[in-house]
């Protein structure tokens, strides 16, 4: 029965899910996936050339310019499947590799908006593929490094500036840092929050980094690490895997795509795929950076970067997970403090054991920089003999 594949509270959003529906009948429709700043759907079709698509509405109090967030990836996407057909997988091979397509309306525009002013897209589903919220084996971390490393290989001749910067400020450390500092003000001259424990805890945590924390900003005035294309949020569960073969087929959620350092993308790959816990676990002091799997990922990229990895870029990956570990430590407390006005909560101190997690996940990563450089320099040196 339709009814039972279309749950009552999401029926109000069946019509617009028409107007991306080019075939078929809607079959089902239902929320999907764990994100924290979109709304998105999975719309199933009775139509066996394409059997399902996801919808989202775009949250317009982040991106404050969807055209320009589609046009992003309209660019991206056609580069890549252009570039695809010029380098197709060995044939026999049982990998394969997809980019999602942006679904057109009806209509044929890229985007649909309701007349209350939201934004509504749809994206092609990567068929027979599925995601995790963690890893939990060294072999899917490799496949998760080489999706980042595939995805960047396929960027690396797309200049920088063809796509706009749809969020600025997006992973500039020293910019969370004065917008925590400014919140951080406020509420204290509210005297609005009292000081747990856990609090005290982040207030020292990020005082005792506030120097370090522009490490990747100033290797970039240094021009030590370049503006490249970044995909800006590729946590492990945007890596698609395929269902038969348990191998990555695509990286997904190009919100974000924008010009920046391939070390905010790895950074967030790392401290999201290493942390066997995941980011929304309650038990944060049990949190850690598992070495091995970073070790995978890295392992994985590398396969794919050769020809754009750099000595610099070598020299600043432990950096790269520190920071963007501690930077969403950062944002995850800021909006704890300012009242949970960016990310999508579900209890009013989420953002603060979120913010709890990523910090402990920095503290692994420091307690772990001796161990982490010497696997880094192996994989450098095995780079070096090939
Ligand atoms: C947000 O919406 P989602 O879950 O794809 C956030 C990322 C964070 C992530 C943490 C635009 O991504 O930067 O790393 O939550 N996206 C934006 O889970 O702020
Ligand atoms: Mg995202």
């Amino acid at each position: 029965m339709i009814e039972d594949l279309i749950p009552s509270v999401v029926e109000p959003f069946l019509p617009i899910a028409e107007q991306f529906a080019h075939q078929g009948a809607i079959t089902g429709l239902k929320r999907f996936g764990n994100g924290n700043i979109n709304d998105t759907f999975l719309v199933t079709l009775d139509d066996p050339s394409q059997t399902c698509f996801v919808l989202q509405r775009i949250n317009t109090r982040v991106f404050h310019n969807p055209r320009h967030v589609m046009s992003n990836m309209v660019t991206l996407t056609e580069h890549i499947h252009q570039k695809l057909t010029q380098e197709p997988v060995a044939p026999g091979s049982v990998r394969r590799w997809e980019m999602p397509r942006v679904v057109m309306t009806k209509a044929h525009q890229d985007h649909w908006s309701s007349g209350n002013g939201d934004y509504w897209r749809a994206i092609s589903y990567i068929e027979g593929s599925e995601s995790f919220d963690t890893l939990q084996t060294p072999t899917q971390a490799e496949e998760v490094g080489y999706a980042l490393g595939r995805f960047h290989h396929l960027l690396c001749d797309l200049a920088p500036d063809r796509l706009v910067d749809t969020l600025p400020g997006f992973h500039i450390t020293p910019q969370y840092l004065s917008q925590y500092q400014r919140v951080l003000s406020q509420v204290e001259s509210l005297g609005s929050k009292p000081h747990s424990l856990e609090i005290q805890h982040c207030l020292d945590f990020i005082g005792d980094r506030q120097t370090w924390c522009a490490v990747l900003e100033n290797a970039k005035q240094k021009r030590k690490l370049p503006l490249r294309l970044t995909h800006g949020d590729p946590k492990v569960n945007n890596i698609m895997f395929d269902r038969t073969s348990g191998k990555a087929v695509s990286i997904v959620d190009l919100d974000t795509a924008k010009p920046g350092l391939i070390h905010y993308d790895l950074g967030d790959c790392l401290r999201s795929g290493c942390n066997l816990l995941g980011e929304e676990t309650d038990n944060w002091q049990a949190v850690t950076f598992e070495p091995e799997l970073c070790q995978a990922i890295l392992k994985g990229y590398l396969t794919q970067a050769s020809q754009f990895f750099t000595e610099h870029d070598y020299f600043y990956l432990i950096d790269a997970a520190r920071v963007i570990a501690f930077e969403l430590g950062l944002r995850f407390f800021t909006d704890y403090l300012a009242g949970n006005v960016y990310f999508k909560t579900k209890y009013p101190e989420h953002n603060l054991a979120r913010a709890l997690v990523q910090f402990q996940l920095t503290a692994s990563i420091e307690a772990q920089t001796q161990t982490l450089a010497a696997l880094i320099g192996d994989l450098q040196k095995v780079k070096k003999d090939d």
